[in-house]
């Protein structure tokens, strides 16, 4: 079915005056050739547009056959695949950058809300099989996550490569290993 096997996955610099963030150990954590893909990670800054671009020039130059993008999200206990990504940027505190935006949207005149194209249920399932804990969730937030979400979502449809984005617990609640398990569960259902 996928003759190209290369996967795009993402995740995230350290914000908010961290110095980590559980989506760059999970992805590290993850092996370069997995279920026959060629994992390509990057790592993006927290940065409102400009993640996406880094993100959008990665899928030109490889072409993947599908993009996870992970970031981290405080209070969650689970992993959580996102189902939309919606057009608004709404921050609490400033991106990496200093950029802090309050109800603006993502894209001008764009859809209010756009679905994940990653099979977002079957990647829980399996995800909660592996004995990983894991959850759909129905808000990416209003952050740098969802904005990334939206922008490779736009990118990626015409394209015809399935994006997604997946949030994994930023305060420790699940273990990297664990985490990293999870996300290769999810990765398996796209190598099915
Ligand atoms: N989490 C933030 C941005 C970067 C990250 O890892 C978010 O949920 O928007």
């Amino acid at each position: 079915l996928m003759e190209n096997k290369t996967l795009l996955i993402t995740c995230f610099e350290p914000f908010g005056g961290r110095d980590a963030n559980a989506s760059r150990e999970a992805t590290d954590a993850l092996h370069a050739a997995l279920h026959g893909f060629d994992l390509r990670r990057i790592c993006l800054p927290v940065e409102f547009g400009h993640a996406a671009e880094i993100a959008a020039a990665a899928v030109d130059e490889l072409r993947p056959a599908a993009v996870i993008c992970v970031g981290e999200a405080g209070g969650r206990a689970k992993v959580t695949p996102e189902m939309v990504a919606i057009n608004l940027r709404h921050a609490r505190i400033s991106d990496n950058a200093g950029a802090e935006p309050h109800d603006e949207p993502v894209l001008l005149g764009g859809e209010n809300a756009l679905f994940s194209t990653l099979p977002v249920r079957a990647m829980t399932s399996a995800m909660l099989d592996a004995g990983v804990p894991a959850e759909v969730s129905y808000t990416a937030g209003t952050y740098v996550c969802n904005d990334l979400m939206y922008l490779m979502l736009l990118h990626c449809a015409p394209l015809g490569i399935p994006c997604g984005f997946v949030h994994v617990p930023a305060g420790g609640e699940l273990d990297t290993e664990t985490v990293a398990r999870g996300l290769c569960a999810a990765i398996e259902v796209l190598a099915l």
